[in-house]
């Protein structure tokens, strides 16, 4: 997969993609990424990358001309685009796997209050929040939506951790214990350590659905609607 990414601040995409996990999947080409910096593309010469909202207001507003021509000069045109913005599509798993099958994907990283509505008309093809918050920083939901589309990459994980994983059951993880058997006064507890796989299997159901039940009812609610039962088999 090849992603581009557009943003003000080229340093902070390059410390995303050289550290970690990420940077094995670069090393070992499942992944490639273009660094683009938005200001390399103005012409005036403060070098300015925005301004005032039309109709007044707080905030400034990403110029159309730089971004659009950082735009067309990664062939956005040719390629699924994505503003990661608070006020687009709510992301989750299923969107991360459609995602994962395209070859190549741009991102646009906006600060200030947005980006020119045109570049959206012209060139967006999702745009996308990743939860009901605000955050500062288009990059940094922009890291999100990357780091959950590449471990789905074929190579990334091993296809275990990928099917046990939440969301996939429509359940929450179960707890995970490792040793010691007993930590500051806590034991494990004893079914884990009985090699009894039917019995460690239901104890892991009824883990995943108490805590379910606790934080994401409205997940307990969607699998019934859906006459799925409860995942898990
Ligand atoms: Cl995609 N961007 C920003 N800046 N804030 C967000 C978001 C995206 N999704 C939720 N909050």
């Amino acid at each position: 997969m090849i992603l581009k990414v557009l943003s003000l601040f080229p340093g902070f995409v390059e410390s995303f993609f050289s550290t970690s996990i990420l940077a094995k999947a670069v090393e070992k080409r499942i992944l490639s990424y273009e660094n683009v910096n938005i200001r390399d593309y103005t012409t005036d010469k403060h070098r300015t990358c925005d301004d005032a909202p039309y109709g007044g207001g707080a905030g400034m507003v990403l110029k159309p001309e730089p971004l659009g021509a950082a735009l067309a000069a990664v062939g956005a045109d040719q390629f699924r685009t994505i503003y990661p913005t608070p006020g687009g599509r709510l992301f989750n798993q299923a969107y991360a796997e459609e995602l994962s099958k395209e070859e190549t994907l741009i991102f646009i990283c906006g600060r200030y209050e947005g980006i020119d509505q045109r570049i959206i008309d012209l060139y967006v093809d999702d745009e996308i929040s990743i939860g009901d918050y605000v955050l500062s920083s288009g990059e940094l939901a922009a890291f999100v939506l990357i780091d959950a589309v590449f471990r789905l990459l074929p190579g990334v994980l091993s296809s275990e951790s990928l099917e046990e994983e939440s969301y996939k059951s429509g359940l929450l993880e179960y707890p995970q214990y490792t040793r010691p058997e007993v930590y500051q006064g806590l034991r494990v507890p004893e079914i884990l350590l009985s090699g009894n796989h039917a019995l460690i299997q239901q104890w892991r159901k009824e883990q995943s659905l108490c805590k379910t039940q606790r934080y994401r009812p409205d997940l307990l609610e969607k699998l019934k609607q859906e006459g799925k039962g409860y995942g898990f088999n």
